[in-house]
């Protein structure tokens, strides 16, 4: 008896990615009641240690490997964000050990966290030869973070309902939607820079969206007009969102003076 070609199964080919530096997103809150009992003094050397911690990591980003960037958050979730991206996931734990062990730190509460690493989707093709070798591809997982004024970081998922399954949709369909999302990604090149940090199995979204941007304005412009668009209209989902300032070394003392 001749046997039946079995039907194509639910399973759909998993998208490749390519990786780069691991990232943590580090989100803390100032405890201004405590450290407003620290004497002028000693609370200045625990700002200039927190500066030398920086220039530290500004030695890593200038030799290119790696990369940081600390920002303030506005509203209540959190002050301040430090974002580091680093070629291993050790030197990423090196990173956040040294940092807890900094004086100022024993004021500066933890609140959320965000552990990813830097995903470039292969949906529009990873070109000739060897994609790790491509200079333009490595600019993109290994980025030196822009200067910008403003962050935004939030992390998302993209759904897995009935009807309304990313991970049932085929490979083609896929590539059709993410095409769009492109477009509409791209059509705020110059005033949007984006960092995805792929985060599943490693946190408890699938993706962390970082978002740079000199006119914060842009950030709502460019989330609001994705949410019209099919990849996030019926497949996003998301979590809380956190924007801030730009907050350089040279300002930590007006910052923190009382
Ligand atoms: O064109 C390309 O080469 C890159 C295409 C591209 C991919 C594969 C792209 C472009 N993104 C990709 C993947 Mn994106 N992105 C988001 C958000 O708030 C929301 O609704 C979504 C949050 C923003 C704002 C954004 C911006 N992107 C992804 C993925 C992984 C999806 C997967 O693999 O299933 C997510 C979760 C995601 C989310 N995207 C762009 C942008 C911008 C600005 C671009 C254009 C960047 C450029 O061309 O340089």
């Amino acid at each position: 008896m001749e046997h039946q070609t079995s039907e194509p199964t639910a399973t759909q080919q998993a998208a490749e990615t390519l990786d780069g530096w691991y990232t943590l997103h580090d989100f803390r809150r100032i405890d201004w009641s405590r450290l407003k009992q620290v004497e002028t003094t000693v609370r200045t050397k625990m700002i200039n240690e927190f500066q030398t911690f920086l220039a530290e990591l500004g030695q890593v980003e200038e030799q290119k490997e790696g990369s940081h960037a600390l920002y303030t958050i506005i509203g209540q979730k959190a002050d301040l964000v430090l974002m580091v991206l680093r070629p291993t996931m050790e030197d990423i734990q090196a990173v956040e050990v040294k940092m807890q062990k900094l004086d100022l730190y024993d004021y500066l509460i933890p609140t959320y966290s965000y552990v990813s690493v830097v995903e470039l989707g292969t949906y529009r093709g990873s070109g000739e030869g060897n994609p790790y070798e491509n200079p333009y591809v490595r600019d993109r997982l290994y980025p030196i973070l822009p200067k910008s004024k403003h962050i935004c970081f939030y992390p998302m998922s993209k759904s897995r309902r009935d009807g309304d399954n990313w991970y049932t949709l085929s490979m083609e369909k896929r590539k059709e939607l993410m095409y769009r999302h492109g477009m509409i990604g791209r059509s705020y090149a110059g005033k949007i820079q984006q960092i995805i940090g792929g985060s599943t199995g490693f946190d408890d979204w699938e993706w962390g969206v970082t978002l740079f941007a000199n006119d914060i304005l842009q950030f709502k412009k460019i989330v609001y007009e994705m949410r019209f668009d099919e990849v996030s209209a019926k497949y996003g989902e998301f979590g809380e969102f956190f924007i801030g300032n730009r907050l350089e070394s040279s300002e930590l003392e007006t910052h923190f003076a009382l």
